[in-house]
């Protein structure tokens, strides 16, 4: 195949040959190999070096969750299960990574691991980044010819035993009956209302931080995240832009409550236009994310609780339909009716917030180095 900025032969031979001495190398997907359509020269690459894979929020699923190589997407908050698998990496091959994504010292907190970068422009550095190759290119031709010029090696045994902490935790959560449901519930069953190719978008909070570690995505920009400058108020119209580019797939917006009412007045776009539109709100009467971080960064909450309208109402107002969700049993089969419906839902799905300092508090003492 010939692909257009075909990388530089030095360049990737200067590449080649700090994989072929790497100990343990890992690989890191960022949004341009989703942007760029990499993802099959990144299964390819893969699967003949034997790397473990783990994605930005942006990158997610460019390598399908899936996938024998893969360990999901990285941890964001601090560490996460795909984190361990960098622990003992020296060398990680970063594939479309920008460092706004997120800051590299929580894969390379001693800016000793040796890092190879692949994108079509030469990366930003910081002292956690700092580059030894740059392979500038197309990026399927530059994993393509970096791939040529390694020797295969078996796969990386560790990304089994991620992808399964992953599994065990959205298993757990798929039977939580707690109401207000547990955010891995309504991951859970989130991923069960919607098929391998329908198409999620979610807002920035805490609902970010549980859809982009345990949402399982099988394809580049079928979940799709607000992340990087991390603007609230960012799904519902994106859904509105998604449903219109892609009427074959069913979408779905994700937000919380505070993002919800940043823009939730395009409601009535979705109406007036007639664009099938599903809106799953986690309704916690906060800025979720907010007092997460105050709890870790401060011990102290202040200012994060608010009142919200009486939502189903509000989407009435509108002419749209509104589902208030009261018993945990009730959110699947209601994400399935407003999903197969061609008008426009919004369903609040009130959600236990606790999860998430127990979250932090268990990932910090989980150390599992791969
Ligand atoms: C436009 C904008 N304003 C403020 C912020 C800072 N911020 C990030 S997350 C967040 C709270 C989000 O609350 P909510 O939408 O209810 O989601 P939750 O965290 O409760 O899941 C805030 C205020 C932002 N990212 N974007």
């Amino acid at each position: 195949m010939v692909y257009p900025e075909a990388p530089s032969a030095s360049q990737v031979e200067r590449a080649a040959a700090i994989l072929r001495e790497a100990r343990n190398p890992v690989l890191l997907a960022g949004h341009g190999a989703a942007r760029n359509h990499a993802g099959a020269a990144l299964a390819r690459f893969a699967e003949h070096t034997g790397v473990a894979v783990a994605t930005t929020f942006h990158g997610k699923g460019v390598l399908a969750d899936d996938h024998p190589n893969s360990m999901g997407a990285i941890g964001f908050m601090r560490r996460d299960y795909a984190n361990f698998g960098f622990d003992q990496a020296d060398v990680i091959v970063a594939v479309g990574y920008e460092l706004q994504e997120f800051d590299p010292v929580k894969i390379n907190p001693d800016g000793d691991k040796q890092i190879i970068h692949i994108h079509r422009f030469p990366a930003e550095v910081d002292a956690h980044y700092s580059v030894a190759v740059g392979i500038e290119g197309d990026i399927s031709g530059s994993l393509d010819a970096l791939r040529e010029a390694v020797p295969a090696r078996p796969p990386h045994t560790g990304a089994a035993k991620i992808r399964e902490l992953v599994a065990d935790e959205l298993f757990r959560g798929q039977q939580d009956d707690r109401f207000p449901l547990s955010p891995q519930r309504i991951v859970a069953d989130t991923r069960a209302a919607l098929g391998r190719d329908d198409i999620v978008l979610v807002d920035t909070g805490a609902v970010k931080m549980w859809m982009a570690r345990l949402y399982p995505t099988y394809a580049a920009n079928t979940c799709l995240v607000s992340n990087g400058l991390s603007t609230m108020g960012f799904s519902l119209p994106g859904a509105l832009g998604v449903s219109l580019a892609r009427p074959d797939r069913r979408v779905l917006a994700v937000t919380g409550d505070g993002s919800f009412l940043m823009h939730s007045q395009e409601i009535e776009t979705a109406v007036r236009e007639r664009i099938p539109l599903t809106v799953l709100v986690w309704e916690d009467s906060g800025y979720g994310l907010i007092e997460w971080k105050m709890r870790l960064e401060t011990g102290t909450v202040s200012n994060v609780r608010f009142t919200n309208p009486e939502i189903t109402q509000y989407a009435a107002s509108f002419g749209a339909t509104g589902y208030h969700i009261t018993q945990a049993d009730d959110l699947l089969p209601t994400l399935r009716k407003a999903l197969d419906d061609d008008g426009v839902s919004i369903i609040v799905a009130p959600v236990d917030y606790a999860e998430n300092i127990n979250l932090t508090d268990h990932l910090g003492a989980l150390t599992d180095p791969l």
